[in-house]
């Protein structure tokens, strides 16, 4: 997660605003600084107005001459408040470089001294890099313009009791920048020259003898610059121009019209920035981002609007709560996010449990570095676990249901036909169970080997299962029924059928007889008439036998003169 870094900065806008001599935050500019994401370094510069502290944002901002920071050419500030402007680092790779830019300290329309602390108080509060841009000498003027730093354990404390030491102040300040404007003398301490850094910690910084008069007054100051910025620099530039029309529309003299050494040491300057300016931390390890910036901002102005000293410690705290939350918030958004996209629900309970934890691997370690504070930690992890958990258990849900419609639908696919089935009452007929039994089974083999379809596949056709149990169960009752009645009906026919059957047997058997009879009593008579005719006839042969016989019985006649045969 590299983050989101400056892009919707087109331009410097204003993020704080003065209305009715207090600090409001300008919220579409606080929404855009908020969905930053990557780890920012703050540079902010402040001082009087009017001293070109806009002018050498600018040249830090990159942005072409005349579309920066606005330059006031006359007396009146143009920088209402905080301006910022956020761009890539140049040289911090993933990081996003913050310039702000503060509204003069001194203006002559706010000459109030409440307001003007405010503002440096949060300008240190937000800065990695803090930029005092005074003009002329570097002498005593220079502690003056830094005395608001004896009025600092007044105006902000470090832990939430009602006294203040300033004694840890440095552990949340930004490092220090002390740059002077139009500088134009040799800096010599006993008689050698020396650098400009050398001379504002050496010389100007330098702690008198308390045994020296008014020692202690002038000490205060510089043992609390000493104290709450240990790191610290001085960095003088010489006057761009010489003509003071110029000076005045600096912003169109080109680089060749400028002083070449204010070219030189105004690009040093900047390069020596970008170099020491580091990332804004709340705690060693805490990085600030855009987001933190501006609840830690949001919460310095609430505790000033309610009339109290802001508190780092608390503001910290709260804002830590805030940020986890948001952390919270992104490494769950993430963690669906990254599942959706490799999940192809339906799917397997196995691969939903992998890829959950691939994803735990890779996301948990990131979030318990990004926790804000070590206090929260144990809380926010076990948050953490809990919420990821019920990320997880959605996406099982989600899952769940996605396969629940998934085998439904393939169920409404395959039974379709079972259905027209039923609709037409195709099955209500005896033998109808065991075709609606064979197509149920078809349907529940087909959805078997439909690939595919998740945790609920199962469930989903036991469901399916039982629905059908009432109407399976009409189905083959009906078919009992019918089929018994089918059963009895069938045993009359073959009863009729059979008695039908002896009844013709017993009548083509007395129609056999009958006629059996009949062709006995034909043959009979025939036989009677043939005897009768037979008896006649040897009657008649009888006769003509005894004719014959005696015919031959009665004595020959006399032979006549004749041959008489012996
Ligand atoms: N003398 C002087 N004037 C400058 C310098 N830089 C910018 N200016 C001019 O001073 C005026 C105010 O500049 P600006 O950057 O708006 O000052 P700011 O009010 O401190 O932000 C403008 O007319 C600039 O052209 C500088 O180094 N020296
Ligand atoms: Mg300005």
């Amino acid at each position: 997660m590299n983050g989101v870094n400056s892009s919707s900065f087109v331009k410097p806008l204003p993020l704080l605003i003065s209305e009715n001599r207090s600090l409001v935050l300008k919220e579409e500019t606080a929404e855009i600084l908020a969905a930053i994401t990557q780890p920012v370094v703050v540079v902010a510069i402040a001082g009087k107005y009017r001293t070109g502290k806009s002018y050498i944002l600018n040249l830090l901002s990159n942005l072409p001459r005349g579309s920066g920071f606005e330059l006031g050419d006359t007396v009146e500030s143009l920088t209402k408040g905080i301006w910022v402007y956020a761009l890539p680092h140049p040289k911090i790779k993933d990081t996003t470089l913050l310039l702000l830019d503060t509204e003069g300290l001194g203006d002559v329309d706010k000459g109030d001294i409440t307001y003007d602390t405010t503002l440096l108080v949060l300008t240190i509060l937000l800065s990695s890099t803090f930029i005092l841009n005074v003009t002329g000498r570097l002498d005593d003027e220079v502690i003056t313009q830094l005395g608001f730093v004896s009025t600092l354990t007044k105006n902000m404390k470090t832990k939430n009791t009602d006294f203040e030491t300033g004694d840890d102040f440095d552990l949340f300040f930004p490092q220090l920048v002390v740059l002077v404007r139009d500088f134009c003398l040799e800096l010599i301490i006993n008689g050698q020259e020396v650098s400009a850094n050398e001379y504002f910690n050496n010389y100007c910084l330098q702690i008198k003898d308390k045994a020296a008069k008014n020692s202690a007054q002038y000490n205060e100051p510089r043992r609390l610059i000493r104290k709450y910025f240990p790191k610290r620099s001085c960095v003088t530039l010489p006057m761009p121009v010489c003509s003071r029309k110029l000076l005045r529309k600096l912003e169109e003299v080109p680089d060749s019209k400028l002083n070449p050494e204010f070219l030189d040491e105004s690009t040093d300057f900047i390069k020596m920035i970008l170099k020491i300016s580091e990332p804004k931390t709340l705690t060693e390890k805490a990085r600030v981002n855009g987001s933190i910036l501006v609840t830690l901002l949001r919460n310095y102005l609430e505790q000033i609007k309610n009339g109290a000293v802001p508190c780092i410690e608390t503001t910290l705290q709260s804002t830590a709560r805030v940020e986890n939350e948001k952390l919270l918030l992104e490494f769950i958004g993430v963690y669906k996010e990254k599942m959706r996209e490799v999940l192809n629900l339906p799917t397997s309970l196995q691969f939903i449990t992998e890829m959950h934890q691939t994803m735990c691997h890779q996301l948990t370690e990131e979030f318990k570095q990004r926790i804000i504070f070590d206090d929260d930690k144990n809380e926010m992890e076990n948050k953490y676990t809990k919420e990821v958990n019920n990320a997880f258990n959605e996406i099982l849900r989600e899952n769940e249901e996605a396969s629940k419609q998934e085998c439904e639908s393939r169920l409404r696919q395959l039974s379709a036909t079972l259905n027209k089935k039923l609709d037409e009452k195709i099955y209500y007929r005896p033998g109808g169970y065991n075709e609606y039994s064979k197509d149920l089974h078809d349907v529940i083999e087909a959805y078997n080997n439909v690939p595919d379809k998740g945790v609920k596949h199962e469930e989903v056709l036991c469901k399916f299962v039982a629905n059908r149990y009432r109407e399976g169960n009409q189905i083959s009752t009906l078919d009992e029924q019918m089929t018994d009645s089918e059963k009895k009906a069938e045993a009359a026919r073959i009863e009729k059928e059979h008695a039908e059957q002896i009844a013709k047997m017993q009548q083509e058997h007395a129609e056999q007889a009958r006629k059996a009879q009949e062709e006995m009593k034909k043959t009979f008579e025939e036989t009677q008439i043939q005897l009768q005719r037979e008896l006649e006839e040897r009657n008649k042969k009888h006769d003509e036998l005894l004719k014959i016989l005696a015919e031959r019985s009665k004595p020959p006649p006399r032979p006549k003169k004749r041959c008489v045969i012996s």
